[in-house]
Formats: C-alpha cells, sequence, structure tokens
C-alpha cells in the first residue's frame, strides 16, 4: 500500500488499538478462504452441511448483541443543532476523548484487519472508496460478501486522501459500553463493544447512509435507505423503482419479487435491497445506483414461497447469523416451509429447542449474507457506472390501521411531505420495543447523519432539479383484521400494486383524488385470481376521514421539534391536507 494518506491513519489507529498483527486485505478467493478458516478456528464460524450449504457458515452473536442499538449510535458535529432533534448527539472533542479511553490497546491479543471497500460500481462518479479497520473476522468476511472488497477499491482510490474511515473493534460487547459514533467532518466512524449488523458492518448503515448522507448533501445527491429493482413488462420495457421502507418492512422481498402466476409475462431485476445514492442526471431524471454489493437480509418469514429468489441466492456461500440449527447441520427459522426437524434442534444461542417453550428457534433478527450476484435476478444494469433511472418512488410503512394499500402523491412536494410524515411499527431490527407506532420519515429515522429538517430541505430541493422527477407512492402490506392477520396477501401479489403503479408512470391507469392523494379505483387494482373478498378490498382502499383529521393534527408535534429550520412547505402540505379534509364530509 504505497497511499500514504490510508498509510498514516492505519498506522495511528495500530498504535492506539494495539493489535498483535495487521493485516491488510486483497479480496481474492483464497484470502477469503483463509479468513473463513480463521473464523471457524476461532470459534466465530460454524461449517454447515458441505451438500445442503456448499460454502455456508453459521455466526451465533452474543445473545446482548442483536440488533441494531440506536441508543449508542451517536452524530458528533460541532454544533448539536447540526445533528438535529431525531439524533444522539455528542460534542466531537468529547467523543474522541471517550473513544481513545475505549480503543487504547482494545486489540491486544488480536488481529487488525485493513479492509479497503468501494461503494457503487468501479468507475462511477457516483462511487466512493472506504476502509475499515476491525478485529472481527465475522465482519471481514460480510465485508467480502456485502461489498466490492480489495484491489478494485484501491485502483480507485490511486493517490487520493479522499476516503471514509472506519474503526471497529468487538472491544469486550458491553452493551452499557458501546459508542456507534459518526464524525460527518472527518468521514470517520469509530464503532466499539458490539459485532453485529448495522453496528459493525460499517459500509452499510454508518457510511453509505450517515456518512455519505452529510456528504451528497454537501454535493447535491442523496444516499437514501432503498431498494431499486427494474420491471420489465411483456413488451420488453423496463421501469426503475425505488422504495424506502423502515427496516424490516419488506425492501429485500419486494426488491427480487416473483410476480405472482398472473404476471408471469413480466420480469423483476434487482437492483439493490437496502441502500441507494441518488442523483440528478443531464437528462433531468432521478439515477440510483446501489452502493452494496450483497444482501444482509432478514431470515424469518423468507421461504421459497414469499421470496424464492433469496432462496436460489442462499443457496450456497452464505453467512447465516443467529439462526436456528438442526441436527444435520442444516438452519432453520420460523416461517421456512419446511417444518422443523425438532429432535436435536439448537435454537440461535446454540441451546436445545424446544417448541412447545413458545421461544422462537431463529431469533426475530436473524440474517443471511450473501453476493448479490448470487442473486437469480440480479439486474444487468446493476453495476452500470451511469445507475438506472427511476421512474417512482415508494414511502412504504407497516401500519395495521389507517394508511391504504396504495396512493399516489400529488406533486414531488406532496411526495416529499408522505415521506417526512412516514409512521411505522417497529420491528427486530433495532433494539427495544417492537410493534410500537413511530415517525420513521423516508424510513431514515436511525440513518440521517445530519439535522432532518435540513435533510427533508434537501429532498425538496432535489426536486426543483429534476425536470421529469419520479411519482411518489405510499404503501401498506401490512392492514390486519381483528384478528390480527393481514389483508393483502402481500409477497409476490405486490407486483399487483407495481402493476398499477408502472400504469400511473405511463399514463393508463385509473385513479380516484382522495384528501389525502390519488386512490386506484378499484377496477384500476387488478385483483383477478385472488382470494379477496370486495368489502376486504374496500378497507384495503379506504381513506377513514375522521382518522386522517387526527393523524394530520398528530403530525404537529413532531414537526414542531424542528422549530424554525422545517421548511414551510411541510407545514402547508400538512395545512392543504387539513384543508382538503375539512372540505370532504
Ligand atoms: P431490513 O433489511 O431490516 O432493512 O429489512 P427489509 O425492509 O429488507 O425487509 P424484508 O424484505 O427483509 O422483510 C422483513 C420481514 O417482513 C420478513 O419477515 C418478511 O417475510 C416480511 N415481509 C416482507 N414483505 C412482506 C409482505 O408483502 N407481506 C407481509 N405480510 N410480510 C412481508
Ligand atoms: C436495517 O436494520 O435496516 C438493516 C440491518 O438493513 S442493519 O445492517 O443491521 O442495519
Ligand atoms: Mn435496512
Amino acid at each position: 500500500m504505497n497511499n500514504p494518506a490510508v498509510r498514516q491513519w492505519v498506522d495511528a489507529t495500530a498504535r492506539l488499538t494495539a493489535p498483535d498483527r495487521v493485516v491488510w486485505l486483497q479480496g481474492s478467493d483464497e484470502e477469503y478462504r483463509r479468513l473463513l478458516a480463521e473464523g471457524v478456528a476461532q470459534g466465530q464460524l460454524l461449517p454447515l452441511h458441505p451438500q445442503r450449504h456448499p460454502g455456508s457458515y453459521l455466526h451465533r452473536s452474543h445473545p446482548r448483541d442483536v440488533a441494531r442499538t440506536e441508543q449508542s449510535t451517536y452524530i458528533c458535529t460541532p454544533h448539536r443543532d447540526d445533528a438535529g432533534p431525531t439524533n444522539n448527539w455528542m460534542a466531537p472533542d468529547d467523543a474522541h476523548a471517550t473513544l481513545r479511553r475505549l480503543f487504547q490497546g482494545a486489540m491486544r491479543g488480536r488481529t487488525m484487519y485493513v479492509v479497503p471497500y468501494l461503494l457503487g460500481p468501479p468507475g462511477s462518479p457516483f462511487s466512493r472508496v472506504g476502509f475499515e479497520l476491525t478485529d472481527s473476522v465475522y465482519v471481514a468476511v460480510n465485508m467480502r460478501l456485502m461489498t466490492r472488497m480489495g484491489a478494485v477499491a484501491l485502483e480507485q482510490l490511486g493517490a487520493s486522501a479522499e476516503f471514509f474511515k472506519g474503526v471497529h473493534s468487538t472491544g469486550t460487547l458491553d452493551p452499557e459500553q458501546r459508542y456507534i459514533c459518526h464524525f460527518p467532518q472527518e468521514s470517520a466512524v469509530w464503532s466499539i463493544n458490539s459485532g453485529y449488523g448495522g453496528n459493525a458492518l460499517l459500509s452499510k448503515k454508518c457510511v453509505a447512509l450517515r456518512l455519505a448522507g452529510a456528504q451528497g448533501r454537501r454535493e447535491g445527491w442523496l444516499a437514501e435507505h432503498m431498494f431499486v429493482m427494474g420491471i420489465e413488462d411483456p413488451h420488453g420495457r423496463t421501469t426503475y423503482v425505488a422504495g424506502a421502507l423502515p427496516s424490516s418492512c419488506g425492501k429485500t422481498n419486494l426488491a427480487m419479487l416473483k410476480p405472482a402466476g398472473r404476471f408471469s409475462g413480466y420480469k423483476v431485476w434487482c437492483v439493490g435491497d437496502d441502500i441507494a445514492w441518488l442523483r440528478v442526471g443531464r437528462d433531468g431524471r432521478l439515477y440510483a445506483v446501489n452502493p452494496e454489493a450483497g444482501f444482509f437480509g432478514v431470515a424469518p418469514g423468507t421461504s421459497a414461497k414469499t421470496n424464492p429468489n433469496m432462496m436460489a441466492t442462499i443457496a450456497t456461500n452464505t453467512i447465516f447469523t443467529n439462526v436456528a440449527l438442526a441436527a444435520d447441520r442444516t438452519v432453520w427459522w420460523e416461517g421456512l416451509d419446511r417444518p422443523a426437524d425438532v429432535r436435536g434442534m439448537a435454537d440461535w444461542q446454540g441451546k436445545p429447542w424446544d417448541p412447545a417453550s413458545g421461544q422462537k428457534a431463529a431469533h426475530p433478527n436473524a440474517r443471511f449474507t450473501a453476493p448479490i450476484a448470487q442473486c437469480p435476478v440480479t439486474s444487468p444494469a446493476w453495476n452500470d457506472p451511469e445507475g438506472v433511472p427511476i421512474s417512482a418512488i415508494l414511502f412504504g410503512c407497516r401500519r395495521s390501521t389507517l394508511v391504504p394499500l396504495v396512493y399516489e402523491a400529488f406533486t414531488w412536494r406532496h411526495g416529499v411531505y408522505l415521506g417526512a410524515t412516514l409512521n411505522s411499527e417497529t420491528t427486530a431490527a433495532a433494539a427495544g420495543a417492537t410493534g410500537v407506532v413511530r415517525r420513521d420519515p423516508m424510513a431514515m429515522l436511525p440513518f440521517c447523519g445530519y439535522n432532518m429538517a435540513d435533510y427533508f430541505a434537501h429532498w425538496l430541493d432535489m426536486g426543483t432539479r429534476l425536470a421529469s422527477p419520479p411519482r411518489i407512492y405510499r404503501v401498506n402490506w401490512f392492514r390486519t383484521d381483528a384478528r390480527g392477520a393481514c389483508l393483502w396477501p402481500g409477497f409476490g401479489d405486490n407486483m399487483r400494486v407495481l402493476k398499477w403503479i408502472l400504469d400511473r408512470c405511463h399514463g393508463s391507469a385509473e385513479a380516484a383524488a382522495t384528501p389525502i392523494g390519488y386512490l386506484p379505483t378499484p377496477a384500476a387494482l387488478d385483483t383477478e385470481g385472488l382470494d379477496l373478498p370486495p368489502e376486504r378490498l374496500q378497507t384495503l382502499l379506504d381513506v377513514d376521514v375522521a382518522a386522517w383529521r387526527d393523524a394530520a393534527r398528530r403530525q404537529t408535534d413532531f414537526f414542531s421539534k424542528f422549530g424554525e429550520r422545517l421548511p414551510g412547505a411541510l407545514r402547508e402540505e400538512q395545512q392543504a391536507l387539513m384543508d382538503r379534509l375539512k372540505g370532504s364530509g
């Protein structure tokens, strides 16, 4: 390595953390095999059944380290206001002092892996280089699957001193001393005392969303918690759709959906399942790339029925985390097609599993890591340096009540307001209570690296720079009946909703204007072949005016948090909604 800026920073970090050895990773297959063997030797990775899960491993994380911890995640800007009311804030000097103390000698007796990675397609104006220094071999192998790791990154970096810096140590895993501190001014993130997911795979939420988001704001682009998919119609025309849904609310499933039988003439192409970087193209359209190269997907609920493309993706060369393990070294989780082979099954903590205990065998946030290239429907454009042009943006939520299956924003500005007011039930992807409705604007509440009011302003500004902005939709697959069962079949049948959206984009689908936005007329939504009684469809497309009035009023509390910094356009949209609701009955 002859990039002086990288070398200096790695040396300084090694002096502080005192690892026994420093290993620079190149990204070769041979090196990956060596890392896997090291993981096995350390007891971090357990080889799975060689025929039923070729090249695949199980990792069990510490039982108190199973999801992102938002309470230990900080944005460290000189002014508290630049982190804003939705982020934890720490003054950079204080954060550095705390981190110096915790990282001092933290890697003693361990190896520090230097992991160079490229976010985005090689040679693309979208793309950025990052490095993660980590003492976790589990993180190192995950980074190999999740990013374009090694030589390709060094090539893109050349002699430049501009790269994202990530320093990670599993430390003691003490949740009380866990810190994930972001320094947007330094393009740096430091993470200690967690080895799991977004806390530890720093390329993902820390860099590609929080730090890249702050950089994108300065440079005029967006880093979003979005999947990106292409939908090819029977005439061979491909329309690209991006969508933000909060963690564990359906991005991965939608991004590689297998259209329900009736839509067999349509093909879905997956560009990305979790993160999108968006720029205004020369033609005035919005273009997206997926900065990542792999999936870190939710296992429970994944099956040949719900997501056959993912089942094919994870058939080989996959790292499973916190799933259950059958006696024959095959993996299992709740929602898999085949019943649990209970005899000798170990739960996610490795303890004998007793289904009668009522405990789940797999952790609800159990995950798998696999390369996007293994997905049978990976888009031919996923590695295109230009990105793909986006025709529609979805803001989705998990709501058992109120929010219809789908509706369309009147304008870009109204769409930004729909994103900004997104409300969704919390899930197992983050530590804490699940099923609690909270504001999760653009599904970015945990991932926005700067003041969210400025983020809304940035979104509004992007719209003014787009000659043909994408249409914006709100979707909700999770409306339930009185007994808590989903009213909408979801998964492959979400193609029915996408079909309406495509037809809207191409100017041929009917919609009814309601106070909240354009809803599909019942006839415009293709429900042929579904066992969906008309009254259930009516509930799914219902706009309860009284309930929406309450909902609109409740947005005031959320908006007030931002004081004067909130763009006036959002309050105007709120007022316009209240006026429309007043006018309707
Ligand atoms: P993160 O990786 O945390 O960002 O999650 P995600 O948004 O990619 O969610 P994912 O697609 O992994 O789905 C999360 C959970 O919701 C899984 O258990 C899925 O089986 C379930 N799910 C996804 N789509 C649907 C749907 O259309 N209907 C229903 N009922 N459940 C769904
Ligand atoms: C999410 O929580 O949105 C994830 C998983 O995609 S993690 O990498 O832990 O952030
Ligand atoms: Mn996510």
